[in-house]
């Protein structure tokens, strides 16, 4: 135990707010899956920028490392500390949870990294705008969480990932100094765009202590509709005709395996009276009723076997139930590999039907449960079985994504978890631009070691 390390940390966040007991720490030291842990010398929890900003000067003082984390709902083991690390802290934000006045001229809010996406939509809404991101783990995962992993979701098809959400930044830097746009200028060429650049940075560059955020028209109307189909190639003839639909927000694909699962799990009834090899959930939402809109789309096509709609928000939330519960069913059965990909729209059934075929013969007797945001072309590959450290079978599906043109990442990023796979998608060229923006950002390298880039680059 470093103690002239944790007496300077008492000093700039009080004693109440450095968490050294193992069983307190617990909770901060492994991720949600049960994949990724390690051990911290405390969990510290800053209330304010000053004190983020005292915290890694504390830290770097005495040679320590730092993992920021937000919600801990990360699943590439980025947020929580590394197993191989010899002295770190975790940096929890999640006591900076101001949420500032919703500017409704511009349709703008600023918020803490802290804050929860369930308490930005809540607040976005009792102004009569929305925050447009929207993801399963809402309740816990936090806006610092969200840029830094440049998360993606549900509504990504509509109105893109977090990076379009992010108006400014403001971040602690390993040195102490503190970057901050929050003035909320939409338009802003006064040189290299440092906010985007830390949208999906992973905690390696700064530390994000907040964000100033886009705000969406809050649409009064939205249907949900639950399609069984045949196969994958059908549903992607569905969702090129959804397109048309400018009320479009989501686009979902699973498949029967998952969903037997997923009944048996949380106790759910079969979505339809016959079991369809391939079901989307799709929603849209406007200020008028968009179910006459997507009632003409869906007449044309032949492709959709079965139909269930619902625009009231049990009936939505029901048939929402399925798609959601996928997470937690997968859980259930082991620790998974998590190989979220995403691939060209025009490669996607090529893939759905070689990768079962390839964890078939490189895992034999595992289960493979595929899902995923099929208007982003991003599937879930879930793979149950081999041990965590047997990485065989993440091995052999990530390069078939590289040899199909996609990325071994679509939205949870690299962590820790693919970090080894980085160059089978990111060129030479890449990875050493990436490496001298590490450098000049972190020179010791004391941000999140071991995330996205070897330790000590
Ligand atoms: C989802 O879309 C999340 O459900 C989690 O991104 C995916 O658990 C997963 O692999
Ligand atoms: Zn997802």
């Amino acid at each position: 135990v470093n103690e002239p390390l944790l007496a300077a940390l008492r000093e700039v966040v009080g004693p109440a707010h450095v968490l050294t007991e193992p069983d307190v720490r617990a909770g901060y030291e492994v991720d949600w899956t049960g994949r990724w842990r390690g051990s911290a010398e405390a969990v510290v929890r800053p209330g304010n920028v000053a004190e983020v900003a005292a915290v890694l000067g504390a830290s770097a003082a005495a040679g320590v490392t730092v993992v920021p984390q937000g919600g801990n709902t990360g699943l590439v083991g980025g947020g929580v500390p590394r197993a191989d690390a010899v002295s770190q802290i975790v940096l929890s934000l999640v006591r900076l949870d101001e949420r500032g006045r919703v500017d409704g001229g511009a349709a703008q809010v600023s918020a803490g990294a802290g804050v929860t996406l369930t308490q930005l939509q809540a607040h976005a809404g009792a102004a009569g705008l929305m925050f447009a991101v929207d993801l399963t783990a809402r309740q816990s995962a936090t806006v610092g969480g969200m840029v830094a992993t440049n998360a993606g979701g549900l509504h990504v098809l509509r109105y893109g990932s977090m990076r379009a959400q992010v108006v400014g930044i403001e971040a602690v830097l390993a040195d102490g100094s503190v970057l901050s746009r929050m003035g909320g200028l939409v338009k802003d060429n006064s040189g290299y765009d440092l906010a985007g650049l830390l949208c999906g940075s992973e905690g390696t560059l700064a530390v994000v202590t907040g964000a100033r955020l886009r705000l969406w028209p809050r649409p009064t109307h939205r249907v949900t509709a639950l399609l069984g189909l045949a196969d994958l190639p059908g549903a992607l003839s569905v969702l090129s005709r959804l397109r048309s639909l400018d009320t479009l927000e989501a686009v979902e694909v699973m498949f029967d395996d998952g969903i037997e699962l997923v009944c048996a799990h949380a106790q759910l009834a079969a979505p339809f009276s016959q079991p369809h090899p391939c079901v989307l959930v799709v929603e849209c939402a406007g200020l008028d009723d968009p179910t006459n809109d997507l009632a003409g789309v869906l007449s044309g096509c032949p492709e959709v076997l079965d139909t269930a709609v619902a625009s009231d928000s049990g009936g939505r939330q029901r048939l929402w139930s399925w798609r959601e519960a996928h997470t937690e069913a997968v859980n259930a059965l082991g620790i998974p590999h998590k190989l979220d990909v995403s691939l060209p729209a025009q490669r996607m059934a090529e893939f759905e039907g070689e990768v079962r075929a390839l964890v078939t013969s490189v895992a034999l007797g595992s289960r493979l449960v595929l899902w995923g945001h099929l208007g982003d072309g991003n599937l879930h590959v879930n793979v149950v079985g081999p041990p965590p450290d047997d990485e065989s079978v993440d091995e052999a599906v990530l390069r078939l994504v590289a040899d199909l043109g996609g990325s071994i990442s679509a939205e949870h990023g690299i962590g820790v978890a693919k970090r080894r796979w980085l160059s089978l998608t990111r060129s030479s060229a890449d990875v050493a631009v990436m490496t001298a923006v590490k450098r000049a950002f972190d020179p010791t390298g004391m941000l999140n070691p071991g995330v996205l880039l070897p330790a000590g680059r």
